[in-house]
């Protein structure tokens, strides 16, 4: 299995010149490397920018190796109306982007995501061909009670619920569906959880997955919380570590690509 490295860039870069900045060093790496050695033989790249730079971003990486995704969606269906503020699975498609962030825990706590506006997001992705990153992970209390696989099944519930309403996503989900367990606590706070207990984690997410989607047994799950240069070989080393999910660390194309280099 390809391992995928994705930066999600949040609320960064300020000015669309640090953005091309951003983009100049990161293609002057993988362009320069795939005459010789495809980056996408080894690793798949994904960044997503901020929705005001999709466009830009998407444009700029078409002939790429790195593939561009938005990091939300609106939970209306409609691809256009009377909804401040949103940007709809249609127009992020339309903008360039073949993959979308849901569910991350930015949202969850800022935009009180529930369960069911998660269920129509997917399905509106889904419906616009865009693939999901769908974010998953406890929080510092969660985990100090010892909830974490309880939280997770719970969360994993949602593709369930989606599965039951749309049997026939199943069909193509391992191409179009990652996952990403970021423990809310690790993330952009330098704390990590070991190996062995995100290894765990993985394996309980694949294997919850695998009881209600029959067809898919090793589904994609990436590690994503302060994942940086010096700590991606070990969580690389593992064999139920599919790749990461990279804030902080992704804003700068050397770190990137060193956490991609690790996952090679
Ligand atoms: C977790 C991660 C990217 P960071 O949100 O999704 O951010 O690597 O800064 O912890």
């Amino acid at each position: 299995m390809q391992a995928w490295v994705i930066g999600n860039w949040k609320q960064n870069p300020a000015t669309n010149h640090d953005v091309n900045a951003l983009l100049n060093d990161l293609l002057a790496v993988t362009d320069a490397q795939a005459d010789t050695t495809p980056v996408t033989s080894r690793f798949q790249l994904m960044v997503a920018p901020s929705c005001i730079h999709l466009a830009a971003v998407s444009a700029r990486l078409k002939g790429s190796t790195i593939q561009c995704a938005a990091q939300d969606i609106s939970q209306h269906s409609a691809s256009t109306g009377a909804y401040t503020g949103d940007c709809s699975a249609q127009q992020v498609a339309d903008a360039g982007a073949t993959w979308t962030i849901l569910g991350h825990s930015e949202r969850r706590q800022y935009h009180k995501e529930s369960h069911d506006t998660l269920i129509k997001k997917l399905t509106h992705a889904f419906a616009k061909n865009l693939g999901v990153v769908f974010c998953i992970g406890e929080t510092q209390t969660q985990y100090d009670d010892q909830q974490t696989l309880n939280v997770i099944n719970d969360q994993l519930s949602v593709l369930k619920d989606l599965l039951t309403q749309q049997p026939e996503l199943l069909l193509s989900l391992s191409e179009r569906l990652i996952v990403a367990y970021e423990p809310v606590w690790a993330i952009g706070t330098g704390k990590v959880p070991t190996v062995e207990e995100v290894s765990k984690t993985h394996q309980y997410i694949k294997q919850t997955i695998a009881s209600f989607a029959k067809t898919v047994d090793n589904m994609t799950v990436l590690y994503g919380g302060s994942v940086n240069a010096s700590n991606a070989d070990s969580f690389a080393a593992d064999a139920m570590i599919d790749g990461a999910l990279v804030g902080g660390a992704s804003l700068k194309a050397e770190s990137f690509l060193a956490i991609a280099n690790a996952f090679s």
